[in-house]
């Protein structure tokens, strides 16, 4: 994939004419900054994007027509795969040879996925190329979609606030502590842990009384083992 994002045309392509003066030259650098009889499509303005998923975000794409005037139609395309993150993937753009450049919009769809960022590409490319009328810089553009939805997830106890053990007599008892991780599932999540409370030490109690808990790509629910210890203390 060729990325162009701040290109900006060659200052000069003069073609067909080696013997040409250097003034001739510069004066063609300075008013006509391509072939004659030349027209060329591009970008224009902002080509990199990073914008929020919500319904309201609305990407706001330039072409323009440089060179000879002519009818243009010049089309911009989601590169890639349509994920469904955009109202629409596709835009057609008719600049009459009156005009200069058309503005087209690209709406941003707010799904419900908890993703992380994800940047797309928009390309741009005519409709009818032919000899007169090319492409030029820049003819992409990124567009990077910020995650949300909490991709990532939000992690609490999925228990009542307060338990209730007894101390187990010649044996250690087990107590699940099952955590939630809501909204959304994506990656390797780590929460610490950590016990406190007394009177007494909690490593007399309880054990592990600090530690990680993780919950692996996808997975919502984890229950953590704490083991209550017969500290053999009445
Ligand atoms: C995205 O939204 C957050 C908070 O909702 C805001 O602070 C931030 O400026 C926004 N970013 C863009 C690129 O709009
Ligand atoms: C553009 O299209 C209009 C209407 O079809 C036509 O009259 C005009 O000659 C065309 N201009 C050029 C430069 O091709
Ligand atoms: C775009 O076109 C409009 C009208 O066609 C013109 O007023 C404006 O200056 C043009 N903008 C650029 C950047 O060429
Ligand atoms: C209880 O667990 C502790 C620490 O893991 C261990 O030292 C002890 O032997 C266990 N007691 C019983 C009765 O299993
Ligand atoms: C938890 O993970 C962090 C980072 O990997 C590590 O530094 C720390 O020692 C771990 N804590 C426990 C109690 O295992
Ligand atoms: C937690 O304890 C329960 C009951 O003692 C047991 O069935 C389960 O396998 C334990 N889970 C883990 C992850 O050790
Ligand atoms: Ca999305
Ligand atoms: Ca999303």
């Amino acid at each position: 994939m060729e990325m162009h994002c701040l290109g900006r045309p060659p200052p000069l392509r003069w073609s067909g004419m080696p013997s040409a003066s250097l003034f001739v030259n510069l004066l063609s650098a300075l008013f006509i900054p391509f072939v004659f009889g030349e027209t060329e499509i591009r970008f224009a303005g902002q080509t990199e994007f990073v914008v929020n998923e919500t319904s309201t975000t609305v990407i706001r794409l330039v072409i323009e027509r440089i060179g000879e005037p002519a009818n243009v139609t010049a089309i911009v395309s989601l590169y890639g795969e349509d994920t469904g993150d955009f109202f629409d993937t596709y835009a057609a753009a008719f600049i009459p040879a009156g005009e200069t450049n058309r503005t087209v919009y690209i709406a941003v769809c707010d799904d419900d996925i908890p993703e992380p960022d994800e940047t797309f590409i928009f390309l741009l490319s005519l409709q009818k190329p032919s000899a007169n009328v090319k492409l030029g810089w820049p003819r992409t553009v990124t567009v990077t979609i910020l995650s949300n939805d909490n991709a990532f997830g939000i992690i609490s106890f999925d228990m009542p606030p307060s338990i209730t053990v007894r101390e187990p007599r010649g044996r250690n008892e087990s107590v699940p502590l099952t955590l939630i991780r809501e909204k959304g599932t994506y990656g390797m999540v780590t929460v610490t842990f950590e016990v406190e409370g007394g009177p007494n030490p909690p490593e007399e109690d309880l054990s592990p009384v600090k530690g990680n808990i993780s919950f692996p790509p996808g997975i919502a629910i984890v229950v953590y083992n704490l083991t209550v210890l017969d500290d053999e203390v009445g």
